[in-house]
C-alpha cells in the first residue's frame, strides 16, 4: 500500500468534521443517562429529580441506547469512512453532493426521531420491539438515518469505481478496501430493518394497518441488529489493523490476513441473527442450531484479528527496544492518548468477545438471556472496544481536521485509563449480576425485594458508572478545548497509515475480487434466512394491537 501523504481539501475536512460533531454531541447527551441508570441500580435514583423533563428510567434508557448505540456510532463511522475512502484512494469523492445529501438526510432523520423520544412518545428502547408502539416520527426518523447512510455509501462506491478506472490492476489500498466492505455489509444488513419499517412499523404507526406481527418484526430486526454490531466493529478494526501499528512504530503484520478477515465478516455477519432469538417460540430449534454454528464461525475472523493485530504491535514494540515474552508491551507508546485508548479498548474487547461466546451457546444463553450479563457484554464490545477506539481515533483525527494542537494530551491519557477502570468495575459486576439472575432493562431500585447477594454488585455498578461519567466529561473537555483553542498545531499531524511487512501486491489476487465473495454472502443469507422468512411471511398475522407501556 502506498503510504505517501495526501492532502485532503479544507472542504472535505469540514464535511468529515460535521459528522464527528453530531456524533460527539449525541455521545455527550446519550452518555449522560448511562450513569443515571447505573446510579439507579445502586439505589441513588436521580431520575426523580429530572421529572418532568425526563419522565422515567425507560425514557432515559431509550435516549441512552438510541443516541449512543445508534447515533454516535453511525455518524462517527460515516465520517471516519469518508476520511478513509478519500485518504485511501488519494482522490476526492466522485460525487460530493451525493454524500452531502446523504449526510443531510441523516441529520433530518435524527431530529425527527429525537422529537418523539424527548416528548416521551417513543419510549420503546433502542430495539423498539413491537407491539410497543412509538409515534410514527420515531420510525420515519430512524429510517431516514439509515437511508442517508446508504446514500453516503453509494457515494463511496462511485468513488471506488472512479479510482478503479484510473488504476486498473492495482490492489485496492487496505483502508479504503475495508471501508467499502463495511459499507457493503451495511447495505445488505439493513434490508431487514428497511422491510420491517416500510411494510409494517411505519404504516402501523400511521394507523394504516390494523396490527403488527411481533415475531416477524423481531426476525427482521435481528436480521439487521446482529450485523449492526460488525458495522460498528469493522471501522475500529480498520484502525487496529492498518493505523495503530504505524502509531506504535511498526508495520501491518499481514495485509492478506487482514483482507481475508474482512471478507469473512462480509460473508458471516448477517446469517446468524437467531442467536438473539433463542427464546422466541416462533423459531424452530433447527434454525437456532444453524445460527449458533454460524455464530461460532464469525468468532474466527475476530480471533484472527486478535493474533495479527497483537503481532503487529509486538513487531512495533520490538523495533523500539521492547524485550521479553510480555515485557515488550511496556515499549508501546502508552503516553500517546490515541494509542493508549485503542490498546485499552482492545484489551477489554477481548473479554467482551469471550462473553459473546457464552451468549452464543444455546444452553448458557437460556440462563443469560435478558439478564444484566447482556449489557455487561455489550459495554465491553460496543461500549469499549468500539467507542474507546473511536475516541482514540478522534485524538489524532480532530487535530488533523482542525489544525489545532490536542489540548492536554495527559488528560486524554487519563480519560482512556478511567474508561478502562470504570468499565472493568461496571461490566464485571453486570456480568456477575446476570449470572445471579438480575434482569436487564429494569429499574431495580423500584423492585420491592431483591436478593441480598446482589447488593454489593449493584453498588459497584454505581461506582463504575461514576468513574465512566468522569471519563466522559474529560473527553468532552479535551474535544471542546481543542476545538476552541487558539493554539495551532506546532507540527503537521501525520495520518497514521502503516506499511505492510510484505508488499500487498504480492498477496493473492482473489482477495481483491468482489463477485465470488458477494455471491457467497447472498447465497448464505438466502440459505440461513430464506425458508424461515418465507414461512413467517406466508403466515403473517397482523393481529397484535399497539401498546403504550410507559
Ligand atoms: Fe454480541 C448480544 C454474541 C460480538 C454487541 N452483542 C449483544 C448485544 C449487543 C452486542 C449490543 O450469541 C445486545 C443486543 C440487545 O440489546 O439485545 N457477540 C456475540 C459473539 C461475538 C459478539 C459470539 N457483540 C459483539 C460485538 C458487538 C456486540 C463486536 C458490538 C460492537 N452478542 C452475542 C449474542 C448475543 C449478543 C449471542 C445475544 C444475547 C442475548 O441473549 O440477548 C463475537 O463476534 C466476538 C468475537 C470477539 C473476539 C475477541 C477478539 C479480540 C480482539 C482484541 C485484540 C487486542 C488488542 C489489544 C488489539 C474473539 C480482536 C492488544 C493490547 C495490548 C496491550 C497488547
Ligand atoms: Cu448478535
Amino acid at each position: 500500500m502506498s503510504t505517501q501523504a495526501y492532502e485532503i481539501t479544507p472542504k472535505d475536512k469540514n464535511f468529515i468534521g460535521w459528522h464527528l460533531a453530531v456524533a460527539i454531541i449525541a455521545l455527550a447527551i446519550g452518555s449522560l443517562f448511562g450513569p443515571l441508570q447505573a446510579f439507579e441500580h445502586a439505589g441513588w435514583d436521580l431520575y426523580k429529580y429530572l421529572n418532568p423533563l425526563i419522565k422515567s428510567y425507560y425514557q432515559g434508557l431509550t435516549l441512552h441506547g438510541v443516541l449512543n448505540a445508534l447515533v454516535w456510532t453511525t455518524f462517527f463511522i460515516t465520517g471516519f469512512l469518508t476520511f478513509t475512502v478519500i485518504y485511501g484512494f488519494k482522490r476526492p469523492l466522485k460525487y460530493p453532493t451525493l454524500n452531502l445529501i446523504g449526510f443531510l438526510l441523516m441529520v433530518v432523520g435524527l431530529v425527527l426521531a429525537a422529537i418523539p423520544i424527548l416528548l416521551n412518545e417513543a419510549t420503546v428502547l433502542f430495539t423498539f420491539y413491537p407491539p410497543m408502539k412509538a409515534n410514527w416520527a420515531f420510525y420515519v426518523g430512524l429510517t431516514l438515518v439509515v437511508v442517508g447512510s446508504w446514500v453516503e455509501g453509494w457515494g463511496f462506491f462511485y468513488t471506488y469505481a472512479a479510482w478503479r478506472k484510473e488504476n486498473p490492476g492495482v490492489r485496492t489500498p487496505f483502508i479504503a478496501f475495508g471501508s467499502i466492505i463495511t459499507m457493503l455489509l451495511w447495505q445488505i444488513a439493513t434490508i431487514g430493518i428497511a422491510v420491517d419499517m416500510l411494510t409494517m412499523l411505519i404504516p402501523w404507526s400511521l394507523g394504516l394497518l390494523p396490527g403488527v406481527d411481533p415475531q416477524l418484526s423481531r426476525t427482521y430486526f435481528w436480521f439487521t441488529g446482529h450485523p449492526l454490531v460488525y458495522f460498528w466493529l469493522l471501522p475500529a478494526y480498520i484502525s487496529w489493523y492498518a493505523m495503530l501499528p504505524k502509531q506504535v512504530g511498526g508495520k501491518m503484520f499481514s495485509d492478506s490476513l487482514a483482507r481475508f478477515a474482512f471478507w469473512l465478516f462480509l460473508i458471516l455477519s448477517v446469517p446468524l441473527g437467531f442467536h438473539h432469538q433463542y427464546v422466541d417460540p416462533g423459531v424452530p430449534p433447527a434454525w437456532k442450531f444453524i445460527h449458533a454454528m454460524l455464530t461460532f464461525s464469525v468468532f474466527f475472523p475476530s480471533m484472527l484479528t486478535a493474533f495479527t493485530v497483537v503481532a503487529s504491535l509486538e513487531y512495533g514494540a520490538r523495533q523500539n527496544g521492547g524485550k521479553g515474552m510480555f515485557g515488550w508491551m511496556r515499549a508501546l507508546p502508552w503516553s500517546n492518548p490515541s494509542v493508549a485508548a485503542q490498546l485499552l479498548a482492545g484489551l477489554l474487547f477481548f473479554f467482551g468477545g469471550i462473553g459473546g461466546l457464552a451468549n452464543a451457546s444455546y444452553n448458557v444463553n437460556l440462563v443469560l438471556h435478558n439478564t444484566a450479563f447482556v449489557p455487561g457484554h455489550f459495554h465491553l464490545t460496543v461500549g469499549t472496544g468500539v467507542t474507546l477506539t473511536f475516541i482514540g481515533i478522534s485524538y489524532w483525527l480532530i487535530p488533523y481536521l482542525t489544525g489545532k494542537k490536542l489540548w492536554q494530551p495527559k488528560w486524554a491519557v487519563a480519560q482512556a485509563w478511567l474508561w478502562f477502570v470504570g468499565m472493568i468495575i461496571f461490566s464485571n459486576s453486570m456480568h456477575i449480576l446476570g449470572l445471579l439472575g438480575a434482569p436487564r432493562r429494569t429499574p431495580l431500585n423500584l423492585a420491592p425485594y431483591i436478593p441480598a447477594e446482589w447488593n454489593s454488585r449493584l453498588f459497584q455498578v454505581g461506582i463504575g458508572g461514576a468513574i465512566l461519567f468522569v471519563s466522559g466529561a474529560i473527553y468532552l473537555t479535551v474535544v471542546a478545548a481543542t476545538f476552541w483553542s487558539k493554539q495551532p498545531a506546532t507540527e503537521k499531524v501525520e495520518v497514521p497509515v502503516a506499511e505492510a511487512l510484505q508488499d500487498p501486491a504480492l498477496g493473492p489476487a482473489w482477495l481483491d475480487r468482489w463477485t465470488p465473495w458477494v455471491v457467497a454472502t447472498l447465497a448464505l443469507i438466502v440459505l440461513a434466512y430464506g425458508p424461515m422468512l418465507f414461512d413467517l411471511i406466508k403466515n403473517i398475522a397482523l393481529t397484535s394491537p399497539g401498546f403504550r407501556v410507559w
